[in-house]
């Protein structure tokens, strides 16, 4: 099956009772026993729930994977992949990433001796130099948020599996319509499924996909063990956003560049940061690894000013200031006061995390009223 018929019938099948083509929503915590134990494979909706179960068939069927499991948020699946780590391990990071992940890391996970070395894997050398006999995870971001870099996949895993080490890949920016990490060496696939995967700005929820049973059986312990599971509800509508995240990533990408293209030119703006542009420092490998180069894309103004930065994303209509992004709807945010914030200052400024950054979500509006809105938003500049 190709991509485009997985996000519609991946792992499904019509229902069993009715025949319906969505699965139902199965809206119960627990299922009738005939006998102690009997049962028809659903004991308790934290460990399985129907709909849920559907939805991680499809997470597993369109990342090239065998298993799926699916969280109540992104950083609730991130925490169940440090769970399969000990006190006293070590994990290798990519130094940008979403402001929230790096806090998990920092302040939830450092308490438990658990060690992060955050580094710029765009020089994949950076990795073997953190290498220690302890070191059990590689966790990559690509591409990266909020600076859009784009790690060899391929290359890192050549590494991880030199060293015997586990490569976690962070797909939320891409999503498998634009790479598939499994394919490209990485042991699991996570997404926080608030974005691309559920499309509609309407759920908070996270996804992993794994290729390896063993691997995926100690998640599915952490997942049931821990409890971070997500509802049926929320479960239906990330398979129904999952349905056209094809012919909305498409859009995204087609988005993405016009507006790439129309910042680039702009005399108020310095720099911008996205994986399709040929001077973008990581363009050969996105052309690589990545199908094109979508719809998330990061810039600064010149003079790098903070209050100007803020007005321009305080000017804009058609964009909505706001958290997030993967919607159909335009997003713009200011990293360094908003998702990154829990960053401290100086960590991010190392990594270009500035105070005119600017980052933008784009959605499947039409391209050209998303550029008068940026036009108009920079014109006071
Ligand atoms: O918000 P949640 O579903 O828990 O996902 C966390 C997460 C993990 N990984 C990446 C790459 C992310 O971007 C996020 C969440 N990011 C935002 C809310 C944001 O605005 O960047």
């Amino acid at each position: 099956m190709k991509f485009n018929t997985k996000t519609i019938h991946g792992g499904q099948a019509p229902d069993k009772a009715y025949g319906s083509v969505m699965p139902p929503i199965y809206q119960t915590s627990t299922y009738a026993q005939t006998t102690p134990g009997g049962h028809k494979g659903y004991e308790y909706s934290r460990t399985h729930n129907p709909t849920r179960h559907a939805l991680e068939q499809s997470f597993a069927s369109i990342e090239n994977g065998d298993y799926g499991l699916a969280f109540g948020s992104g950083l609730a699946a991130i925490d169940a992949i440090i769970k399969l780590l000990s006190p006293g391990d070590e994990v290798i990071s990519t130094n940008d990433l979403y402001g929230g992940t790096y806090r998990l890391f920092t302040k939830v996970f450092e308490k438990f001796q658990i060690k992060f070395h955050f580094v710029g894997m765009e020089n994949i050398s950076e990795i073997e130099k953190n290498i220690t006999s302890k070191t059990k995870l590689i966790w990559v971001e690509t591409p990266t948020n909020p600076m859009l870099n784009v790690i060899d996949i391929k290359a890192v895993s050549s590494i991880a599996k030199k060293y015997n080490i586990l490569l976690a890949v962070d797909n939320t920016f891409a999503t498998p319509y634009l790479q598939q990490p499994l394919d490209l060496g990485a042991d699991i696939v996570m997404h926080s499924a608030t974005k691309y995967l559920g499309g509609h700005s309407d759920v908070v929820m996270g996804a992993l996909a794994v290729k390896d049973k063993s691997i995926a059986d100690q998640l599915y312990f952490i997942q049931n063990a821990s409890g971070a599971v997500c509802g049926p509800q929320d479960s239906f509508l990330v398979l129904r956003g999952i349905k056209t995240l094809h012919v909305r990533m498409q859009r995204h990408c087609e988005n993405g560049r016009a507006v790439a293209m129309f910042l680039q030119q702009h005399s108020k703006v310095e720099n911008v940061y996205w994986p399709g542009l040929e001077t973008h420092p990581n363009h050969h490998i996105a052309k690589d690894q990545m199908n094109d180069f979508g719809g998330m894309l990061s810039f600064t103004t010149k003079g790098n000013n903070y209050e100007e930065a803020i007005k321009v994303v305080e000017r804009l209509k058609v964009f909505t200031l706001a958290e997030s992004l993967g919607g159909v709807e335009s997003l713009a945010g200011h990293p360094a006061s908003m998702t990154h914030a829990s960053i401290p200052k100086e960590e991010r400024e190392k990594t270009g995390v500035v105070d005119s950054l600017i980052r933008l979500s784009v959605g499947i509006e039409d391209e050209q009223d998303l550029v008068e809105d940026l036009r108009q938003a920079l014109h006071g500049a």
